[in-house]
């Protein structure tokens, strides 16, 4: 009795230690991200929907989501349950436990209930997947081309094109053609669509419809080289009256030009220059 009593007393050790070092772990982690977060990262992000599709990614997010933690919490909770439940107490047993070889209703519930979830789950991404890859017949047309490391919006309709700098209306869907010129490039925007790939002699086609103005950033999602990082640009939704208005502009600013060049980019000196022909 006195050795299983002495067993008890130093199993209380190091689960105080653990703890310790438990709560320790959650205040540091709390300080992080009350306050070292940097503001590169402290940026709105697919929770954040602003249009049509990012809406329908953001809700698959959250249900497969709910869905993990749900599953995590049931059998962790069951682990620690039965650890602390049936864990060894004095009077030691002297011989061994009972030995259990199978169950078979167990076991073929907990093949079926996850293979279950997991068609359930694939189902509704399909179905949901579908909806976002279904392009509408009108809308705005932009050509989005990836370069090292820039991106270059032509509107053919208007005539126009900008680098970084990509203005779209609120309220009218945007097909957006994505294209590379050297390597393979993607185009993300997280509050507005996910990732597509931009690749060199191929158009990846996408659409979305802004649901309100506002500013979004822009990132080039594939390693393509040295300035990968800084392949940045930014999305500016505004009623159509504006956007009309600065596709007026820019068609009045590019005139005394000559037409488009056939020839690259000139290098991203800046974010937000909003026309080759300037820049040139
Ligand atoms: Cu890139």
């Amino acid at each position: 009795m006195s050795g299983g009593a002495m067993k008890s007393g130093q199993m209380t050790k190091p689960w105080v230690a653990l703890r310790g070092k438990i709560v320790a772990s959650a205040v540091v982690a709390a300080l992080a991200i009350a306050g070292g977060v940097p503001p590169a990262f402290a940026q709105p992000w697919v929770v954040s929907p602003q249009s049509n599709n990012a809406e329908i990614i953001s809700q698959l997010f959250w249900f497969t989501l709910v869905l993990a933690v749900v599953v995590f919490v049931l059998v962790e909770g069951l682990l620690i349950y039965s650890s602390l439940r049936f864990r060894r107490r004095a009077p030691l047993p002297t011989g061994e436990p009972p030995q259990i070889h199978g169950n078979t209703r167990l076991e073929v519930m907990w093949a079926i209930v996850p293979a279950l979830i997991l068609i359930g789950l694939f189902a509704i991404t399909v179905s949901r997947l579908g909806e976002i890859s279904r392009i509408p017949t009108t809308g705005l047309y932009v050509t989005a081309t990836g370069q090292k490391f820039a991106w270059d919006f032509r509107y053919s309709e208007a005539g126009i094109h900008t680098t970084n700098d990509l203005r779209i209306p609120v309220g009218t869907p945007v097909i957006i053609d994505v294209t590379a010129k050297d390597v393979i490039h993607s185009f993300w925007v997280p509050e507005l669509y996910g990732k597509m790939d931009a690749i060199p002699g191929r158009t990846n086609r996408i659409s979305f419809q802004a649901r309100s103005e506002g500013e979004f950033r822009g990132v080039c999602a594939e390693l393509c080289g040295a300035g990968h990082a800084g392949m940045l640009f930014r999305v500016q939704a505004m009623p159509q009256d504006q956007f009309t208005q600065w596709v007026q502009e820019q068609q009045a600013a590019a005139a005394p030009a000559a037409p488009a060049a056939q020839g690259s980019l000139p290098s991203p000196a800046g974010v937000g220059a909003t026309s080759l022909e300037a820049l040139r």
